[in-house]
């Protein structure tokens, strides 16, 4: 007999599935069982939230989806962060899990593992939550899965699964998967009134988000043919080209782009959300467009949130900068020296002139990593290096830069992420950017890189606290009470979980570990101290 779960882990492979993140418990065993007949390689972490953050990683890197095996109850409870993270920052997540049998759902007969309703408890954070009655339901549940990561706005979907359901025979299931939908493309209507607009723009200014990273040469071609000043947001950066003449980089909270925004004519917003943390990060409400706003989106909810569009158009962004593209015909060539170019220069060196003391230390340990391994995919946590990065570093290639900083924002993600990048692109170097408090969410994780084969660098990043919000309470004028935390000692620990562990005392040093982690067969701690004395000299 075949199981609804040997069933489920065969279709999954079907789907190019090529590695789960889980920890098995009573209730999953039955999906370990047909495990060995595919290809699949099964990855467990130490805690679900490393689970989630791990698949999160991975789906970053590899585009493709990360999938979850989680028990009932308390592993769902775990891995719920991980999954508002994703659903935050649009991450497309697989989240498979048991649940009490069918017979038992709802009846409150305190059972072990048992929520009154678990599917209610992340339906807030997931596309869909589906509880599967019968295996012949699972084709069709399956391809509404990857019909939202492949084709529309990518989140998180959970699937569960009653015990008695995963052990049930699936040898008559007909495996008639749903063809893959196409990713919507724009109105012809809309994208000739936006060409218009476009047209006449004697200001036009464009923002991009996280939406384009696989629509990059186009994105470069628009904004060239549009000679337009062009933000992006962090989980944008690397669209464009390093260097870019017309980038403004990801500097939306800050008053020289808030200015060019507002001297703007037309705003063209591509695949962004216009949200909090790229466009305010100082909460204070002034990020402002005052001009005709045309904003592309795949998600039609998404285009009226934050700022109402004067234009919205509902399409992949890649199709719809096609179509703008086409409707804007011949252009002169791009000139790197042309107004909008001139713009932007200004606009770089006012934001120059504004960047504070330590921001330009920790750009300078940013660009000692990226110079010295140009291929680094970086995965941060919610960190003082983070926030300098997200606002001075400049990304290589998209899907480079990442960080937990943004929508959710939660703690401990960088690490477990870094695992799932590497497991992603095992011959590229990935950093996670961490703090001393943020590790101390995942530290265990180290133990998981260890076992999975996942030489990652980790940069810890230690002032011995929680030092961001030690700054804002004392800007605050507020009692500093909680923020100064006892921090072990990192290299030990480090050692003890089997990982190579050193301080960098110079950017001589750091760069010389690095080379040296980037060849090792496990994981490298390297630790900075916020007030190192090489820091203090840039
Ligand atoms: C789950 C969670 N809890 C609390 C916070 C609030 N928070 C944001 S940054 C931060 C400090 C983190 O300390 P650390 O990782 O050492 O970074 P540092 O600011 O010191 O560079 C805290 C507590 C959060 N973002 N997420
Ligand atoms: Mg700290």
């Amino acid at each position: 007999m075949l199981t609804c779960g040997e069933l489920l882990v065969e279709m999954l492979e079907g789907f190019g599935v090529d590695t789960v993140f889980g920890i098995p418990g009573v209730h999953t065993v039955e999906l370990y069982r047909g495990l060995p007949a595919t290809q699949i390689t099964h990855i467990t972490p130490r805690h679900e939230q490393g689970a989630g953050f791990m698949a999160d990683g991975y789906a970053r890197v590899s585009g493709k989806p990360g999938v979850c095996f989680i028990i009932t109850g308390p592993g769902m409870t775990n891995i719920t962060t991980a999954m508002g993270q994703a659903y935050a920052d649009s991450i497309p997540m697989l989240v498979i899990s048991s649940v009490n049998n069918t017979e038992q759902l709802a009846m409150g007969g305190g059972r072990l593992h048992e929520l009154p309703s678990q599917s209610n408890l992340v339906a807030g954070v997931a596309a869909f939550s589906h509880t599967l009655m019968r295996a012949d339901e699972l084709p069709a549940v399956l391809s509404r899965a990857f019909a939202v990561f492949n084709s529309a706005r990518p989140r998180p979907v959970h699937i569960e699964i009653p015990i008695n359901v995963i052990t049930a025979s699936a040898d008559h299931v007909k495996r008639k998967l749903g063809a893959v939908p196409s990713r919507p493309a724009p109105c012809p209507d809309a994208i000739l009134r936006a060409v218009d607009m476009l047209k006449s723009a004697k200001r036009p200014l464009v923002l991009l988000g996280g939406g384009t990273t696989h629509a990059c040469a186009e994105a470069e071609r628009l904004v060239e043919a549009l000679d337009a000043p062009t933000a992006y947001t962090i989980n944008a950066k690397g669209v464009l080209p390093k260097g870019h003449p017309l980038a403004l980089g990801s500097n939306q909270s800050l008053v020289p782009v808030r200015e060019l925004v507002l001297q703007a004519d037309v705003v063209l917003a591509i695949g962004t959300e216009l949200g909090e943390t790229d466009y305010d990060a100082v909460f204070d409400g002034n990020f402002q467009i005052e001009s005709q706003l045309i904003r592309v989106d795949i998600d039609a909810e998404q285009l009226n949130r934050n700022y109402p569009a004067d234009i919205a158009i509902l399409s992949d962004s890649r199709l719809a900068i096609k179509a703008l593209l086409a409707g804007l015909g011949e252009v002169p060539a791009f000139n790197p020296q042309g107004p909008g170019s001139k713009l932007a220069a200004q606009v770089r060196e006012q934001l120059d002139t504004q960047v504070p003391e330590a921001w330009r230390a920790q750009k300078r340990v940013l660009d000692v990593l990226q110079e010295t391994l140009p291929e680094m995919i970086f995965a941060g946590d919610s960190t003082q290096i983070v926030y300098s990065g997200n606002h001075l570093f400049e990304a290589n290639q998209p899907r480079t830069w990442f960080n937990s900083s943004t929508g959710y924002g939660t703690l401990g993600y960088g690490l477990p992420a870094a695992i799932g990048a590497k497991l992603a692109a095992p011959e590229r170097p990935v950093v996670a950017l961490i703090g001393d408090g943020g590790i101390q969410f995942t530290l265990s994780e180290l133990a998981s890189a260890v076992e999975a084969n996942a030489p990652v660098i980790v940069l810890l990043w230690n002032n011995s606290g929680y030092g961001e919000i030690k700054r804002y309470m004392q800007n605050r004028d507020i009692p500093t009470i909680g923020v100064d935390i006892y921090t072990p000692d990192f290299l030990t620990l480090a050692k003890g979980f089997g990982c190579n562990a050193e301080r960098a005392e110079s950017f001589e040093q750091l760069r010389e570990l690095l080379l040296s982690a980037a060849k090792a067969d496990r994981p490298t701690i390297i630790e900075i101290q916020e007030h190192a004395e090489f820091l203090s000299a840039v």
